[in-house]
């Protein structure tokens, strides 16, 4: 048996939500489509590490369907969806991934995964990339390289890169315009909106929507919570990030005074201690607070309880915190990402594009290997307004071009003639 899941009988139900996910993966099945026939991963072995998720699901069978043997384990203990990690197994995906294992099993299942001697990674994190410089090293001659698609993974790649420590190269996905900025803005925008919803049911319009924090996750909850009818306020620490909202057309002031007025808040920001005592004190009676960071540490819980009479679960996701001063507050999600907890992630859409580049960075290690170094490499331009252009079109929206002449013009104008 070449894998290890919860329960072979979910395999059904799983099919079923990955077939939902392609519908909505347009780009991924394009590439599907292209590469089946030519088969470019004949011969490869990729081992991968990603949260085992319908849009997962996609492209394992892409790159399965590119002609190349895949071996799979989750990233992350409780992000991997059973039924769809029963449904790869019982198409011949050789999974190690189960919902809530423990950390053990965790690196047992990646240890798993490189059993055929992999000759490329795929990477959530860098846990594989890491088991390759790690207990691995002896495999290392055969890889080809790998792809890694968070900041986080790629961040650590860059550390070893400049230590000399990297043994392979690695293309960093995670910095294509076509994913973080779709990803962060639209993904987290909209799946933080929903988790909110799914974990309260409030109606958004004419509430005071505060969110912490003007990044790109800042901004797609702001826009999002706005369109549906919400007075949103933003609060910052940079200057420009702040001047962006105030020019969107948002309130932005301290939180210290949005505190008092805000109904909803949402902090995205990756830094600690956004909401804590002194806010609570000050929040209305049924104040909702949720947190989309990178971390749960941007709602101080500790802060919370010292101020708390009693609590309860009032609905999934949603715990009533009544406060000495007699006001209620409303945590989802105990503080951890509201999008993920209570909702399911970026949508597939936005997966779609994400992805899209993971696929083609494994292409392109294969026909590059030979001039590719030890080296943390970018995504080409050209390849983001390559998935911008296909997700247009099968989106049915077609845009102009520019003239031999207006190319010219452009040149001449640089040129400063
Ligand atoms: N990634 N397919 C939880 C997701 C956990 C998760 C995490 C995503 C996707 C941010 C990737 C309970 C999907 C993933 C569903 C889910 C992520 C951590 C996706 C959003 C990132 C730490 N990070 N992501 N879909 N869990 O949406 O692969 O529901």
């Amino acid at each position: 048996m070449n894998y290890k899941v919860k329960d072979m009988s979910l395999a059904e139900a799983g099919r079923m939500k990955i077939e939902w996910a392609e519908s909505k993966m347009p780009v991924m099945m394009t590439l599907r489509e292209k590469y089946s026939k030519t088969k470019p991963l004949k011969g490869q072995r990729i081992a991968g590490c990603l949260h085992v998720t319908k849009e997962t699901a996609v492209l394992v069978e892409t790159l399965r369907d590119a002609g190349a043997e895949v071996s799979w384990s989750g990233c992350n203990p409780l992000s991997t969806q059973d039924e769809i990690a029963a449904a790869l197994a019982k198409s011949g995906i050789s999974i190690y991934a189960w919902h809530g294992m423990n950390v053990e099993e965790f690196y047992w299942c990646i240890d798993r995964t490189l059993d055929f001697k992999p000759t490329l990674t795929l990477d959530d994190g860098a846990d594989l990339i890491m088991a390759m410089h790690t207990k691995h090293k002896n495999l290392i001659p055969e890889l080809l390289g790998g792809t890694e698609e968070t900041t986080t993974g790629v961040n650590r790649l860059r550390a070893m890169a400049n230590a000399g420590e990297l043994k392979y190269p690695v293309i960093a996905v995670n910095d294509a315009e076509t994913k973080w900025d779709f990803d962060n803005v639209y993904g987290t925008g909209q799946s933080s909106i929903d988790g909110i919803l799914r974990a309260t049911s409030v109606l958004i319009a004419g509430k005071t929507f505060v969110v912490g924090g003007y990044g790109h996750c800042g901004k797609g909850c702001a826009i999002r919570a706005a369109g549906l009818g919400a007075n949103v306020i933003a609060t910052e620490v940079k200057p420009t990030q702040a001047l962006k909202a105030t020019l969107e057309g948002f309130r932005v002031m301290e939180m210290d005074e949005a505190s008092a007025v805000g109904d909803i808040f949402i902090t995205a920001t990756g830094m600690k201690d956004i909401l804590v005592k002194r806010h609570f004190e000050k929040m209305k009676d049924g104040a909702i607070i949720c947190n989309t960071g990178h971390y749960d540490c941007e709602i101080n819980i500790e802060d919370l309880e010292s101020l708390t009479k009693s609590k309860r679960t009032v609905r999934d996701n949603c715990e009533e915190y009544t406060l000495n001063n007699g006001r209620k507050i409303f945590l989802l999600a105990q503080g951890r990402l509201v999008n993920l907890a209570a909702a399911e992630g970026h949508p597939s859409e936005v997966m779609d594009m994400s992805f899209a580049n993971q696929f083609l960075s494994q292409l392109r290690i294969i026909r590059e290997a030979d001039k590719l170094e030890n080296k943390v490499y970018d995504i080409p331009e050209d390849q983001d307004q390559d998935i911008a252009n296909v997700k247009l079109s099968t989106m049915g929206i077609a845009i102009d071009s520019l003239s031999e002449d207006q190319i010219a013009y452009a040149s001449d104008y640089l040129a400063g003639t």
